[in-house]
C-alpha cells in the first residue's frame, strides 16, 4: 500500500478512538490483523507514556497502546539487540553482553541467539558452536519461513558455508552452516548501500524481501533513513522503500536507534484498508505497564 495512504489511515484510526473512544483494529494492504510492530530502543524510551528500556521490546499498536516484552527481567545494564516471535508463542532474542539464565544453567553470550518458550530459556543459537569468533556481537535475528534462522553480525565474518558476510550482511543459519543471505552493498541500487552500514535490525518477509534497520543514518536507491527507521530491500528489484518511520509514531524514537524489530505477519486481511470497531479491546487489553510488565501483551490487567 502507498505510504501515503496507509499513513492516512492510521491517521483516520486515531482520530476516530478519540473522537467516538472506540478502539480499532486496522488490517491494511499487506499486513495483517495484527498490526503490532514490536521494537526495542538503544537507550530508555517513553512511548506513549510508558518507559520501555533498552532491554525491552515494545509491542506498539500503531495507534497508542503500547505493551512491554521484558523477557522475565534482565539485569541492570543488558541490552536486547535483536527480536524474533515464533509462531508458537516462544520469543528469540540476542543481549549485547552475557547473561545467565536459569540460576546460571543457561548462559548466553552477545553473538547467541536465547530461546524463551512458556519461561523456559535455551539457546537457539550458539555462537562458539556455529564458529563465530569471541568478541562477535550477533545483532539481528529472524525466521524465513523455510524455517532457517536469519542473522546479522557487527562485523565481517568469514562463514562455515563458504565466502564471508560484512555486518551490512544477512546470513542464513540451516542448523548446520553458515551462508550468504543478503549481500547488501551488492544490490544494483542508485545510490548503492554502502560499506560502513551495520544492519543492526532484520525481519524476514514473504518473497524474498527482507526488513532491515541501520545503526546510523544513510541512504540507498533514492531512500533516506535514519537509525530508528525500517526498511524494505527487494534484492529481486532491487528496490528500497521507507516502510516503518518510527519518529512519526513516536516522536521520541528520534534520539534513539531502533535495534530489533518485528514487522506484523501478512495473513488473510492481505488487501483490505479497513477499521474494525472492537468495543472494549483496549480496555481488555493493551494496559500500560502493570506491576508485572514481563511479557505484558494483551491481558495485563488478568
Ligand atoms: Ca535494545
Ligand atoms: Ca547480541
Ligand atoms: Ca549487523
Ligand atoms: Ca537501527
Amino acid at each position: 500500500m502507498d505510504r501515503v495512504l496507509r499513513s492516512r489511515i492510521f491517521r483516520a484510526a486515531r482520530a476516530a478512538s478519540v473522537l467516538g473512544g472506540v478502539p480499532l483494529l486496522i488490517a491494511t494492504m499487506g499486513e495483517s490483523s495484527r498490526a503490532d510492530v514490536a521494537a526495542s530502543p538503544d537507550i530508555t524510551l517513553s512511548l506513549s507514556g510508558v518507559v520501555v528500556e533498552d532491554r525491552e521490546v515494545a509491542i506498539d499498536d500503531l495507534m497508542g497502546g503500547i505493551a512491554l516484552e521484558g523477557f522475565g527481567g534482565l539485569p541492570d545494564g543488558s541490552e536486547v539487540d535483536a527480536y524474533h516471535e515464533e509462531g508458537d508463542g516462544s520469543v528469540l532474542f540476542s543481549t549485547g553482553t552475557t547473561v545467565s539464565f536459569s540460576g546460571g544453567a543457561v548462559v548466553a553470550g552477545p553473538e547467541d541467539v536465547v530461546k524463551l518458550d512458556a519461561g523456559a530459556y535455551s539457546l537457539e543459537f550458539d555462537g562458539s558452536v556455529a564458529g563465530i569468533p569471541s568478541g562477535t556481537n550477533l545483532d539481528g535475528v529472524s525466521r524465513e519461513a523455510g524455517g532457517d534462522l536469519i542473522l546479522s553480525f557487527d562485523t565481517t565474518l568469514a562463514l562455515s558455508g563458504g565466502g564471508a558476510a560484512d555486518d551490512e550482511d544477512l546470513v542464513r543459519y540451516d542448523g548446520v552452516a553458515l551462508s550468504l543471505a543478503l549481500d547488501l552493498s551488492s544490490l544494483a541500487l542508485v545510490p548503492p548501500f554502502g560499506p560502513g552500514l551495520d544492519v543492526d535490525a532484520a525481519d524476514a518477509r514473504p518473497g524474498g524481501v527482507w526488513a532491515v534497520s541501520f545503526d546510523t543514518t544513510g541512504s540507498a536507491g533514492g531512500v533516506t533513513f535514519d537509525d530508528e527507521d525500517v526498511v524494505l530491500v527487494d534484492p529481486g528489484g532491487p528496490s528500497v522503500t521507507l516502510d516503518f518511520d518510527a519518529s512519526t509514531v513516536h516522536a521520541s524514537w528520534s534520539g534513539a536507534d531502533l535495534d530489533a524489530v518485528m514487522l506484523p505477519e501478512p495473513g488473510p486481511w492481505a488487501g483490505v484498508a479497513a477499521g474494525i470497531a472492537l468495543l472494549g479491546w483496549r480496555s481488555r487489553g493493551l494496559r500500560r505497564a502493570g506491576p508485572d510488565r514481563s511479557r505484558c501483551r494483551y491481558r495485563c490487567d488478568s
